[in-house]
């Protein structure tokens, strides 16, 4: 079939889980996709018709949404990732895996694949289904099913599998952490409530608040320039630019001077990675000294405040809290953290942050994420330009108060039409995602919480077990995200645990060669969004909430099916074993074709009745969700708690800030590194990683590990356009393409380091080999690298060695602290050092040649693959 020449419109949100972003439109040309381009929304629309907006804010500036989506980078180049050389394009098969055989797991990672046809690679995965079944049963295959990619509804990226196993006895789920937000969402949930994350969630009408009352904004951990390209748009930068114009000081906290700071800040406190609490509570005990905190505030809207300021104070453990005992933990001068303290607390000053920060995943992130909300509380958040609000995910989980624009009518969702796995749905079989290690390497253990985000926080004391009564243990995995070992905890571990023999079989369905892919037993070929028809929205860009009919644009790349198509196809074969799979394939889809359910999805979206017109709808490609009418009359943020707390509670127990946490107490009276106030902690729960430590002499740096400026976590590795920009890769002696590791010229030059030399930044890990960018972006004392790199592995597992730069390879596993499944992904200790990179290439030849390979592309999946080198 050849798709006629044409124009679709798609999100190209990499949210996945339902979610949509991002909407552009595509034109398409004797069957490719040619041009990717912004949305004019008012080809279809009047300003009237979509109750259009603008907000006044100081010096008599104003800020309108404008006619046309603001499209970030990642979906103006998405038509390389559909035709990137790493696309798997057929079935293929490990060449020493033989199921009737030796399955040598011992070997994944290293050996070679063909090419097989579908026909018998689901003959083999229903077959392996079976056996498992007989042999251990259901809850013995685990489903590696979340995480982001392709938003996508009827023809979900993630979890499709767990329909058909869910009508074949059940299955066993990694639990999606809230690796987003792992902080707030283990601390400062304990500390003010704000379900289910932990970050505000009462935004609305803020952004004209802040532009009218607020003198400073601190960017904490805060990169919009950057994180907003995911799944956001362009909104976001020029809501900051607006508050610029307003007069609104620009205060950048962070190790490097993000891309943000670098085109905003008008101050950057460059903190030490993971060090932040140290700087918080030495502006407390500024506030506490010189009694510049809202007393008043504290007294009607707090309970255990008294607890802070005996610790602060220095009673509990005789150490006061100042800002000299700070600086040298945190790396800011004593003098530096007494200024701030003191403007702080004479101006209005709120915080912005998108998720956060690498902070928020790093050892003992609650504590920092805590911390916060007693500051924000000691100032009187809520007040007229005081406030905490976020760049992005402004209609996370359907809550449109999380935005601070004017909101849409409503968040329309796919949820109708949507075949993926569904959160919650299996609460009894679930491993929280950052102990999957040791399900796979066949161990027992426990945890709390069933650690997903869309948890309340009763559910962080709830005890669980694996394995479960009756299981045997995980013995096959069925991934539809390939990529633990670069965006998860622990990720030479990971690799390890992947070569395990209670493993038997491996299944991955993956668009594109990469990171985990390489170690899997049978891959299958998956299809991206312009091959596809579906059901989509556009919730998160901060103008109009769309739904979208989303017409395939071009034909399959290879035999790439979607992964609720490969998974019908594995239906159809186990059809044959009668019993429990008898008819699974209809049972499963319910026989409806794509249309039916893209149109059952479009008429239960949310949209009222009178307004659904499913032809018109499909004609239009799009259509757009005005603006709530009476915006302006919506109450403020915070402003109603700020004002009345005992009429607008906040969801912790007491209703107020908890600056003592009754729960934590009396649910974990032994934890003292989660403790029921929030504290500065050293070491514990399995981490050492400070600068003071024994550890520091041996790997003296913290590594700071942001969201990738030019990747969506381990996607977008494959892109020329991106990789010939200066900050996306060092090209090194050898030609080859390395990860970019920032090092402070005061460190490089003590380590004999220049631009564009080969660096290994490594710990008892293992190493990860990066190119090295000496810039005054970063302070002393850290070594950045962007996670997502996708790996290239020279030799796998614990000790291991990567090419790629794929960072969270040598992180923790370890997570949070004991009691929070947390990942720990950045402000570890690692050291540095210059290779000889021809020396490497000399002993591992085979690694070093790949033939394919090329610095403008990154891998190509033809060096994987027998006989097509
Ligand atoms: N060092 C460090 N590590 C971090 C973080 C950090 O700040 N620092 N942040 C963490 C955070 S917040 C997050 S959310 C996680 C992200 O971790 P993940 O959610 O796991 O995100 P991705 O790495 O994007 O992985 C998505 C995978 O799905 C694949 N995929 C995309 N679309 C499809 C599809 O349609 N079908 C199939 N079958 N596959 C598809 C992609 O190719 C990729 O392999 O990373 C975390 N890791
Ligand atoms: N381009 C791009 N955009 C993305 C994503 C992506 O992978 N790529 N991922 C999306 C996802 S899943 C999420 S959760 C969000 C993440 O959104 P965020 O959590 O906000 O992003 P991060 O990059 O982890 O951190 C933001 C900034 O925090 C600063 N920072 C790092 N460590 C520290 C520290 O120890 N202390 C302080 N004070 N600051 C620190 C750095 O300057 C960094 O630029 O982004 C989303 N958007
Ligand atoms: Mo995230």
């Amino acid at each position: 079939m050849k798709i006629a020449d044409t124009t679709v419109v798609h999100n190209l949100g990499l949210e996945a889980c339902g979610g949509g972003a991002n909407m552009v439109a595509a034109d398409v040309k004797d069957g490719k996709l040619v041009r990717i381009r912004p949305v004019h929304y008012d080809e279809q629309y009047t300003k009237d018709e979509l109750n259009y907006w603008t907000l006044t804010g100081r010096n008599g500036t104003t800020f309108e949404p404008g006619m046309k989506s603001y499209t970030p980078p990642f979906p103006l180049v998405y038509k390389r990732r559909t035709y990137s050389k790493n696309r798997v394009a057929h079935p293929m098969k490990r060449v020493d895996w033989d199921p009737h055989g030796e399955r040598h797991p011992e070997t994944r990672g290293t050996s070679k694949y063909v090419r097989i046809s579908w026909d018998e690679a689901t003959e083999i995965i229903a077959a392996e289904i079976k056996r498992v079944h007989d042999e251990y049963g259901p809850y013995s295959i685990l489903c590696q099913a979340d995480g982001h990619g392709e938003s996508k509804a009827v023809h979900a990226p993630h979890g499709c599998m767990t329909r058909l196993l869910e009508l074949c006895g059940g299955y066993t789920v990694q639990a999606r952490n809230p690796d987003s937000w792992e902080g707030w969402y283990w601390g400062a949930k304990h500390a003010w409530g704000m379900d289910p994350v932990g970050q505000n969630t009462h935004s609305t009408n803020t952004a004209q608040d802040i532009a009218q009352n607020c003198d400073a904004m601190l960017y904490w951990g805060c990169d919009l320039e950057t994180t907003t390209s995911a799944w956001g748009g362009q909104l976001a930068s020029k809501l900051a630019y607006w508050f610029d114009d307003c007069g609104i000081k620009h205060i950048a906290i962070a190790p490097d001077c993000n891309y943000t700071a670098a085109v905003h800040a008008d101050k950057w406190f460059p903190v030490l990675p993971n060090t932040d609490a140290a700087l918080q509570l030495a502006i407390a005990y500024v506030w506490l000294t010189e009694g510049t905190y809202e007393k008043d505030y504290v007294e009607t809207h707090a309970i255990g405040f008294d607890w802070l300021e005996y610790y602060v104070l220095g009673n509990e453990d005789g150490v006061p809290k100042t800002p000299e005992w700070a600086e040298p933990i945190c790396g800011i001068p004593a003098y530096r953290i007494k200024a701030l303290a003191r403007y702080w607390a004479r101006h209005n000053v709120s915080i912005a942050h998108c998720n956060g920060g690498s902070f928020i995943r790093a050892a003992f992130a609650h504590e920092p994420a805590r911390l916060e909300v007693y500051l924000l509380g000691m100032q009187g958040v809520g007040m007229p330009g005081r406030i905490s609000i976020k760049f992005i995910e402004w209609t996370l989980f359907g809550m449109t108060s999380c935005s601070p624009m004017p909101p849409s009518k409503l968040a329309p969702s796919t949820a109708a039409a949507y075949n993926g796995w569904i959160i919650g749905s299996n609460a009894d079989h679930m491993i929280a995602k950052c102990h999957v290690h040791k399900a796979l390497r066949g161990e027992s253990f426990s945890w709390y919480g069933h650690g997903t985000a869309a948890n309340d926080r009763p559910d962080q004391f709830v005890k669980l077990e694996f394995p479960t009564d009756g299981n045997a243990g995980i013995k096959m995995l069925w991934s539809d995200n390939p990529a633990f070992s670069t965006s998860l905890n622990g990720g030479y571990e990971y690799q390890d645990a992947l070569k395990s023999d209670n493993l038997e079989f491996y299944l991955v369905q993956a668009p594109w060669f990469e990171d985990d892919a390489r170690f899997a037993d049978i891959v299958l070929p998956i299809c991206t969004k312009f091959e596809t028809s579906d059901f989509g929205t556009d919730c998160d860009s901060g103008q109009w909430n769309a739904v979208i009919y989303e017409q395939a644009a071009i034909d399959p790349v290879g035999e790439a099916r979607s992964d609720w198509e490969a998974v019908q196809a594995v239906a159809e074969k186990l059809e044959r074993y009668g019993g429990v799979y008898k008819d699974v394939k209809h049972r499963m889809t319910g026989g409806k074709t794509v249309e039916q359910q893209i149109r059952e999805g479009y008429e239960a979206c949310g949209i009222p009745a009178d307004e659904l017109d499913f032809e018109a709808f499909k004609r239009n490609r799009y259509q757009l969700i005005p603006t709530v009418e009476g915006w302006e009359d919506q109450m403020v943020g915070l402003s109603g708690f700020a004002q009345n707390p005992e009429m607008f509670p906040l969801e912790t127990p007491s209703g107020k800030i908890e600056y003592y946490s009754p729960s934590l107490a009396e649910h974990f009276p032994d934890d003292h590194i989660r403790g029921p106030v929030a504290h500065w902690i050293e070491a514990g729960d399995g981490h050492d990683d400070r600068l003071n430590s024994e550890r520091a002499k041996k790997y003296p740096f913290l590594v700071e590990s942001n969201h990738p400026r030019w990747r969506v976590h381990a996607e977008f590795d494959d892109v020329e356009w991106f990789r010939e920009i200066e900050t996306c890769k060092v090209v090194g002696p050898d030609g080859y393409a390395y990860e970019p590791v920032w090092l402070n010229p005061s460190d490089a030059a003590k380590l004999g380091i220049q631009s564009g030399d080969v660096v290994s930044v490594f710990n008892e890990r293992g190493a990860v080999l990066g190119g090295a960018r000496v810039t005054e972006r970063v302070r002393d004392g850290v070594v950045y690298m962007d996670h997502g790199a996708n790996s290239d592995v020279i030799v796998s597992g614990i000790g291991g060695l990567d090419r790629g730069g794929d960072i969270n390879l040598i992180c923790p596993t370890h997570t949070s602290s004991k009691n929070a499944s947390g990942e720990v992904t950045s402000g570890y200790l690692a050291g540095v050092e210059k290779v000889d990179v021809f020396e490497l290439a000399a002993r591992y030849p085979e690694e070093f040649g790949r033939k394919n390979y090329s610095p403008e592309y990154g891998a190509d999946v033809r060096d994987y693959l027998i006989g097509e080198e």
